[in-house]
């Protein structure tokens, strides 16, 4: 049984949740992180001495953190190709996308703009800034567009990890105000990660209680 430590509205969090809902993984989720608070106690710090989630234990196994290392985990104990492929070159060409994903795009994304359209308030907001870094993950969203232009997927024809660290990012992409460009082949992407239930369930989730207030 896989235990789970984080808020469901939390963006790492959610990969993890959307990984293990498409695996079919039992699992038990605590909600910890934002309002919850938790993070600070020995109890969580000894799992993770950095104080964040998401943290994953499988059984009575060492705690995971870090999203990418767990969701490699996930894939490689509990899925199978073309998920993540046991051929270690095509597993990189996979890990690769993964990476690719986490570190210019969902990174960017959360720190960069997320958070100050939707956790800043208008008066602490830097307008510039934020068109800056739309321009910096747009250059990233074009090179997605082009090759979903040409695979159903981001490391090619299947489902794969890739995804779940790319297409988790998209859901506050599309949904918050900021200005997003004509990227035909990325929306047709987007519209179907919303037909399946595990993105429905575990990524489109409210994000309102994370609001600046005032
Ligand atoms: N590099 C870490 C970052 C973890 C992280 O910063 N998590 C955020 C939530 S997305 C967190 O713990 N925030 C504190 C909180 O929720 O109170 C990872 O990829 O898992």
């Amino acid at each position: 049984m896989l235990t789970i430590w984080g808020r469901s509205n939390s963006s790492n969090v959610q990969a993890v949740m959307w990984c293990v809902g498409e695996l079919g993984l039992p699992h038990v989720r605590h909600d910890a992180g934002h309002r919850y608070g938790g993070l600070d106690t020995p109890g969580f710090l000894a799992m993770n001495p950095n104080g964040t989630i998401p943290v994953l234990r499988d059984g009575d196994d060492e705690p995971l953190w870090e999203t990418g290392a767990i969701l490699r985990y996930l894939a490689s104990r509990y899925s199978a190709a073309p998920f993540w492929p046991a051929d270690v070159a095509a597993r990189a060409h996979v890990d690769k996308w993964a990476e690719w994903a986490k570190i210019n795009v969902a990174m960017n994304f959360t720190s960069a703009i997320f958070w100050p359209v939707v956790r800043k308030s208008p008066k602490d907001r830097d307008p510039a800034a934020i068109a800056r870094a739309i321009a910096v993950l747009d250059r990233f969203l074009s090179i997605a567009d082009a090759r979903l232009s040409r695979h159903a997927c981001l490391a090619g024809d299947d489902f794969t990890l890739a995804d779940i660290q790319f297409g988790h990012t998209l859901f506050r992409y599309y949904d918050i105000a900021i200005s997003r460009a004509e990227r035909p082949a990325l929306r047709r992407y987007y519209d179907a990660l919303v037909a399946r239930p595990a993105f429905r369930e575990h990524v489109m989730v409210s994000y309102d209680e994370l609001r600046a207030v005032g």
